[in-house]
């Protein structure tokens, strides 16, 4: 703790100004009255789309299902014109919501939370900031799931004398027009980024590791018409979310399976997805066993291998951009990926054929001994995902053991929310949650985290832990869950896979099994009086 400086004393302090800050604070101040406020290392709210500024970024949720749950007053004021919303309209979304709903008072922005410790004898969280100290009765930590840059170590990278930028670290300062880019990783963000850049760049190169499955997003402006049945019909759509497995706003009701109809129905129903746009649409809408069944996968990742090869032209190129692995990472959509690689001034390196050597001070070297000469590079490599957010802080919980300790087998939690031995400690998007549509996730999450509290407001110093016997039992449904998922053998970051050396474990840090029944096993839990938890009162209370 900081020595000789004042603590600060709160009912809950909350890290995190982005969505799932915003939904807890809104539900434990605006609902329960609690003095809450929110710390954020950054200097502005948004929490992702505050980092993420990079040219390009795009949420691929149908737009009126990207919103902050719950709040049908915002609903009726927010003006999303588009299919998907752009970074900086949802950024302008998010403050919005903060002045609207009068919470500016309870940001502390560019306060970053080094560390934070459970206090036995008081039952409170103290709280280490670089900005001073907190003393919370609870507190609640919405770090978000992809906040934790991964910077791969290149051999000779602090050579290289250009500019050096992660798309989660995007500086305001950066044009890029005539510039030569080199890009590396082709994810959601780096496909998004290269696809905008390569409009003015002078010269951009992907340096490619493994090529990636896209379908295109065909964002479009809503027209007023769809716009006004939205808004009088948000009371319906939200209430629909408790009743489907992943919330992106798209129909899920689809059963059929890709082998139960004729194979020219079949291109025709992917040729319909293809059209229509939208990653969700192309793995929900079209048939219902693309992630667990081999062969189903097979089948509309071909359909999509097809697609490369009839946009780019250049046939090395379109065979480099060719997937080979299962269709089974988290889904990606563009708005005209493939086709940047038929102009001029793009160009594409496999790192596959030509691995990067090492870093000059001009660019980077490739296997076959080429000089790459650079004037930004631009790491699109991705995020060590949710735990990842944790694992550089201090947080100590009961009888002195860390978080860290705690997950030294891979993390560990019940719904994402809360940790055995950490009580009155709660997670938004922590691990172990749903793998759904976010907002409606941070919704229901911050939600629950209210009715917990809610329990224990009456009870002077009492706290709240997750017993150990229901955290095991929650991995093991999270295992159960995944049980057959093909997203399992395809290494990415959702298994932990992107980092090098991050332990595996049998893998339980994603609850599978659909929104409704993360709702459902929610509100069991809360309408129970919370039977998977323990309720501490001290002696004297
Ligand atoms: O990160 P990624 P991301 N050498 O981990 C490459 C969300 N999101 O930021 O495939 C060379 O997917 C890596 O290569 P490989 C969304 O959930 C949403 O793109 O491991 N390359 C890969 O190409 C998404 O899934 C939206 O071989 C290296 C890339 O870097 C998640 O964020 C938009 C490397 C990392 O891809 C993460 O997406 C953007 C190395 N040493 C993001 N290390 C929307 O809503 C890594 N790579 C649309």
């Amino acid at each position: 703790m900081n020595e000789g400086t004042s603590i600060r004393k709160v009912d809950a302090l909350i890290v995190g100004a982005g969505f799932g800050g915003i939904a807890a604070l809104r539900t434990l101040h605006g609902e329960l009255g609690l003095d809450a406020i929110v710390i954020e290392k950054g200097s502005g709210i948004g929490g992702t789309w505050f980092w993420n500024r990079y040219p390009g970024a795009l949420s691929d949720t149908e737009s009126f299902m990207y919103q902050l749950p719950f709040e049908h007053e915002l609903y009726q004021r927010t003006e999303w014109n588009t299919r998907y919303v752009q970074a900086p309209d949802i950024r302008r979304y998010l403050e919005d919501a903060v002045d609207h709903f009068d919470l500016r008072s309870r940001f502390q922005l560019e306060t970053e939370m080094r560390a934070a410790t459970f206090d036995e004898a008081s039952q409170t969280w103290l709280i280490h900031t670089d900005k001073g100290d907190f003393e919370a009765r609870f507190l609640i930590t919405a770090l978000g799931l992809l906040s934790r840059m991964n910077v791969p170590n290149f051999p000779g990278l602090d050579q290289f004398q250009g500019r050096i930028v992660h798309t989660a670290a995007w500086p305001e300062d950066l044009d890029l027009a005539g510039q030569r880019i080199g890009v590396i990783g082709n994810g959601s963000t780096g496909v998004q980024f290269m696809t905008e850049a390569a409009k003015t760049a002078g010269h951009l190169t992907s340096f490619q590791r493994t090529p990636q499955y896209s379908v295109p997003a065909r964002n479009r402006s809503w027209t007023p018409e769809e716009l006004a049945a939205f808004k009088a019909t948000c009371q319906d759509r939200w209430d629909e979310f408790s009743r489907v497995k992943l919330g992106f706003g798209i129909n899920e009701e689809n059963e059929r399976k890709t082998f139960s109809v004729s194979e020219e129905e079949r291109e025709a129903i992917y040729e319909w997805a293809w059209n229509k746009g939208g990653p969700y649409t192309f793995c929900n809408e079209t048939f219902s066993d693309l992630t667990t069944d081999r062969a189903a996968n097979e089948e509309a990742a071909n359909f999509i291998r097809r697609k490369i090869s009839s946009i780019v032209n250049d046939p090395e190129t379109a065979r480099k951009l060719t997937p080979w692995e299962m269709f089974a990472r988290r889904p990606i959509c563009d708005s005209g990926y493939f086709e940047i690689f038929n102009q001029p001034n793009v160009s594409l390196v496999s790192l596959r054929d030509t691995p990067i050597t090492h870093f000059t001070e001009n660019g980077l070297v490739t296997s076959d001994g080429q000089l790459h000469e650079l004037d930004v590079l631009v790491l699109a490599t991705g995020f060590d995902a949710q735990d990842g957010s944790y694992r550089g802080l201090d947080i100590t919980g009961r009888d002195g053991r860390t978080l860290n300790e705690h997950w030294s087998e891979g993390p560990r939690s019940h719904m994402g929310i809360t940790v055995n031995g950490f009580p009155n400690m709660f997670m938004v998007l922590g691990p172990c949650g749903p793998f759904v549509n976010l907002p409606p996730a941070i919704g229901v999450q911050a939600k629950w985290i209210g009715r917990a509290i809610a329990s224990l407001v009456d009870i002077p110093a009492a706290s709240i832990e997750l017993t150990a016997e229901s955290e095991e039992a929650w991995l093991q449904t999270c295992r159960n869950a995944l049980q057959g998922s093909l997203y399992l053998e395809t290494g990415s970051w959702l298994f932990g896979n992107n980092i090098p050396g991050k332990r595996q474990v049998t893998p339980s840090n994603f609850f599978v099994a659909g929104l409704d029944s993360f709702i459902a096993t929610a509100n069991t839990e809360a309408d129970n009086d919370f039977p998977s938890y323990h309720v501490h009162v001290p002696s004297t209370a």
